[in-house]
């Protein structure tokens, strides 16, 4: 298999643009057409695809790098060459575009241009504007209508947005006046010499061309920077319609500017319904990428952010809908290898959806935390020994089993823990679901111990051994890790002092508990050795006030003080 230089083909008025997405790596396969690589001017982007198909086997371009035609972009091993457009330098061209229409055919139907009489227009009749010459550019969709009926529209001003599945470039408007009659809307295709719009009292620019049909013409109908007219073997017009710089102005974004973003990634957020023009975007110049898209996407699924249009539909915070809106700087973009080696891994499924919710409860609910300590001498003694009696069974108990234990009889004396947030209501629950936070090889999950309350300590140990055994394994059913009220979070059996765990929405709390150590502590007389055991508990302070917070540690460190208090 022949290895084939993949060239920028002729991209007509489009001389060293910038490189601004690379849509392919090495070891890539490649179908012929496929786009590999994103460039823009400071007019439009367009996508540069391939000629052959086969497997990529050495970019020749990266992020920044300046390109025209003829540019090599990549070397592929090519599994056949698609009627290889040679590029007029010779050697295997990447077509642009539609790379069977040729010059002349993409200037068929074409208007002849209509020099204003006095070499600038100034005419306060109705002028028609039409599609200038858009090269090979065929049926191209509407995406965007920048004006409306009644705006006073200056020559040279956008008019609409295109886009084939390659690129997308704005039709200006060759004349200024008042737009009077548009006769485009999003998603119509369109042509070269279709009647864009109806200008009254139009002056400057080029007027535009009646749309007479003249195959044989190869000139553009638009005002295309002179000595660029698509004649036989000329540059294709479709890249020189002089589209003004991208204006400020949709019509569902009146104040912000144009979302910036390639055909692809348009595309790719059409489908998926997301609004570009509330993205900002993380690519160079602000652009939008398909990275940016994603992430939106995963927000708004997660409920971590929303659409202007969820917003206005969204319940209060806490009835399980809307997201924070927050309008925060992009993410930092840090090219790591200018200061030394990496290596790129995947995140695992389990932590892009526990760290999409975990996101979304730390910026959603007011956090704070109390730190408190229980001395847990008798009990560890206590759990020790029955351990050792129970040897035989099998089953171990863990000081988490007394912690659940415990946690259950201060949600009962203290029931606003055990609550959730439902808009402008709190819903108490009735029963006593438990949730522990388990370290696997893949992440972090939550088990929950169903009906707590009506478990004893051994039962609980054996079904906490179970199900962190089956998060382990990565075998927790659905349904075994919902329905918590409340969550416990033990870095017990590894170490540290205290943490600040994050609330597992919708519960409105959730205890951190660390390794215990045996402590100096005054007990009235002298210092005597404690086992004292440190407990972190967040709390949603729209539910929670600190003094309850402080109460409940302090009741659960007496529970583990001494549990006969929870038969009290
Ligand atoms: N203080 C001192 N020792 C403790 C302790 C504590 N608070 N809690 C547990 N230990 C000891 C245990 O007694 C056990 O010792 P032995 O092996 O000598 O008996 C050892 O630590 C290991 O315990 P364990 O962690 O296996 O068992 P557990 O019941 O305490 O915890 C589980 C089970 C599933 C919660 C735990 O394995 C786990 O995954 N913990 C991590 C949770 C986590 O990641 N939280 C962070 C969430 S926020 O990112």
């Amino acid at each position: 298999m022949a290895l084939v230089d993949i060239k920028v083909p002729d991209i007509g008025d489009f001389d060293e643009v910038a490189v601004i997405e690379l849509l392919v790596k090495v070891g890539d396969t490649v179908k012929a057409e496929q786009s590999l690589i994103t460039v823009e001017s400071d007019k439009a982007s367009m996508e540069i695809p391939s000629s052959a198909a086969g497997v990529v086997k050495e970019l020749k371009v990266k992020m920044g790098d300046k390109v025209k035609q003829g540019s090599v972009v990549l070397v592929l091993e090519a599994a056949a060459v698609s009627s290889p457009p040679p590029l007029r330098e010779g050697g295997v061209g990447a077509d642009v575009a539609a790379p069977t229409s040729s010059p002349a055919s993409a200037s068929a139907g074409v208007p002849p241009p209509q020099p204003s009489p006095s070499g600038g227009a100034s005419k306060s009749g109705p002028v028609e504007v039409h599609v200038p010459d858009i090269g090979d550019f065929k049926d191209v969709a509407v995406i965007e209508v920048m004006v409306k009926v009644g705006d006073t529209i200056k020559a040279e001003q956008s008019l609409i947005t295109v886009e084939s599945d390659k690129a997308s470039m704005e039709i200006p408007s060759s004349v200024g006046g008042v737009l009077k009659e548009l006769k485009v809307k999003v998603g119509d295709k369109l042509n070269i010499g279709d009647l864009l719009a109806i200008l009254e009292g139009a002056v400057g620019g080029s007027p535009a061309p009646s749309p007479q049909p003249s195959p044989e013409s190869g000139s553009s109908s638009s005002p295309a920077p002179a000595g660029e007219g698509g004649g036989e073997g000329g540059p294709a017009q479709a890249r020189t319609v002089p589209t003004s710089a991208l204006p400020p102005h949709e019509p569902g974004a009146p104040s912000g500017q144009l979302p910036h973003a390639s055909p692809s990634v348009r595309k790719f957020a059409r489908e998926l319904g997301v609004p570009l023009d509330e993205l900002k975007g993380t690519g160079p110049k602000g652009r939008i990428t398909q990275d940016d898209v994603q992430a939106f996407t995963k927000a708004v699924m997660a409920g971590a952010a929303s659409t202007k249009a969820i917003a206005a539909k969204a319940p209060a915070a806490g009835s399980g809908g809307s997201g924070a809106g927050l309008n925060l700087i992009a993410w930092p973009k840090v090219d790591f290898t200018k200061f030394g080696p990496v290596e790129r891994r995947d995140l695992s499924r389990i932590k892009k959806i526990s760290g999409a919710n975990l996101h979304r409860n730390w910026v959603m609910i007011p956090h704070v935390c109390n730190h408190d300590d229980a001395d847990i001498t008798e009990l560890e003694a206590f759990r020790v020994s029955t351990n050792k009696e129970n040897e035989k069974s099998g089953v171990k108990v863990t000081m988490l089993a007394f912690l659940i234990k415990a946690c259950v009889a201060a949600l009962k004396k203290f029931p606003d823990f055990n609550a959730s947030l439902d808009g402008d209501q709190l819903v108490l629950k009735q029963y006593y679901n438990i949730g522990f936070a388990a370290d696997t090889p893949n992440g972090l999950v939550v088990p929950v111990l169903k009906d707590a309350d009506k478990k004893g300590v051994l039962q609980i140990s054996q079904e906490m051994g179970e199900l962190a055994k089956k998060a382990r394994d990565g075998k927790l059913s659905p349904g075994e890790m919902s329905g918590a009220c409340f969550t416990i979070s033990s870095l017990g059996g590894i170490g540290g002092r205290y943490f600040t765990p994050i609330i597992n929405a919708p519960e409105v709390a959730i205890l951190g508990v660390c390794k215990s150590q045996m402590e100096p502590v005054w007990d009235g007389k002298a210092f005597v050795p404690r086992l004292m055991l440190p407990l972190s508990l967040s709390w949603d302070h729209r539910v929670i006030d600190g003094a309850s917070a402080a109460r409940f540690n302090a009741y659960l460190g007496q529970i583990l003080g001494d549990f006969r208090r929870v038969l009290l």
